[in-house]
């Protein structure tokens, strides 16, 4: 009799059949890099601060400074670490399926140190400057009347390049995200809890189309009831399992 396959070879299966893959990356495919997720209680000066509460215009808008030192830790953190075996397999993976499209959450350009390309930033990239008056990317001006990062070209406020609560996601990165999740016949979500939206209606909306929708989490989330196939671990050691049974 044999064997019932478990959760990982059925998932390893189901990708290795895939003529398109989607993936979708949260907070948690970062952490073994030492990254923070938001679910993780934020360390230092800014453990009484809700993420959901300083990553929004209003806060800016009331205290710009605040916001800034809070990014700047954060762009300091980024710089600090590497990418993970995690981040490492999903560039292996891409190798190995005959089309995959990679959708993050994360602002911290991982994926992209790591190797991966074509990267849709759903939310943007922590380490870019935008201007908060002409909305475009924007260089620092060397001198700054109010002593935080000013618009070479306008003067205005820079702000980091990330898309904040309350903001839409700028319609081309809409677009192209929409585009792979309707085209693909594997979606895979990793490292994230599925609860900050539009990016937690993304595996319904591939489901809907017909994939197969495999989860990877430490944790069972929102999104397990809708999963195929919920893979419980670190996403640093179960994507290289994954890799290994795919190359069988
Ligand atoms: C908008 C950039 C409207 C900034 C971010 C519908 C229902 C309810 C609410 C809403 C809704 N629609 C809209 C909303 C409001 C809001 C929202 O979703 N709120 C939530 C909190 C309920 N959404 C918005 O405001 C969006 N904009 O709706 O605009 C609009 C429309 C048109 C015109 C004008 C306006 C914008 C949302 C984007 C916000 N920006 N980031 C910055 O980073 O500074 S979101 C930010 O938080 C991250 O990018 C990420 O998306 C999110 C964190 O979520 P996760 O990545 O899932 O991380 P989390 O820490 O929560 O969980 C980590 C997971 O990993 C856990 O499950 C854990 O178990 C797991 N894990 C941990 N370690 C590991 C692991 N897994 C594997 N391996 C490990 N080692």
């Amino acid at each position: 009799m044999s064997a019932i396959p478990t959760p990982l070879l059925s998932a390893a299966t189901a990708i290795g059949k895939a003529r398109h893959i989607c993936v979708l990356t949260g907070a948690g495919i970062s952490a073994e890099s030492g990254v923070p997720t938001f679910r993780d209680a934020q360390t230092g000066l800014w453990a009484k601060f809700r993420p959901e509460d300083l990553a929004t215009p209003e806060a800016f808008a009331r205290d710009p400074r605040r916001i800034w030192d809070w990014y700047e830790w954060r762009r300091e953190l980024v710089r600090r670490v590497e990418p993970n075996a995690g981040h490492h397999a999903l560039v292996h993976l891409a190798g190995l399926v005959p089309k995959l499209t990679l959708v993050t959450q994360n602002v911290d350009g991982l994926h992209q140190r790591a190797g991966s390309t074509g990267v849709i930033e759903y939310h943007g990239n922590i380490l870019r400057d935008r201007c908060s008056a002409e909305g475009t990317l924007a260089r620092r001006s060397a001198r700054s009347v109010t002593g935080l990062p000013e618009c070479a070209r306008c003067g205005e406020l820079l702000r980091p390049d990330v898309v904040w609560f309350g903001e839409a996601i700028p319609p081309l990165t809409m677009r192209d995200a929409d585009a792979a999740v309707a085209d693909c016949d594997v979606f895979l979500s990793i490292g994230t809890a599925s609860v900050v939206y539009p990016a937690a209606g993304l595996a319904a909306n591939a489901r809907q189309c017909g994939a197969i929708v495999i989860e990877i989490n430490t944790e069972p989330t929102a999104l397990t009831p809708l999963a195929d196939f919920s893979l419980r671990g670190p996403s640093g050691e179960v994507l290289p399992q994954l890799l290994q049974a795919l190359r069988g």
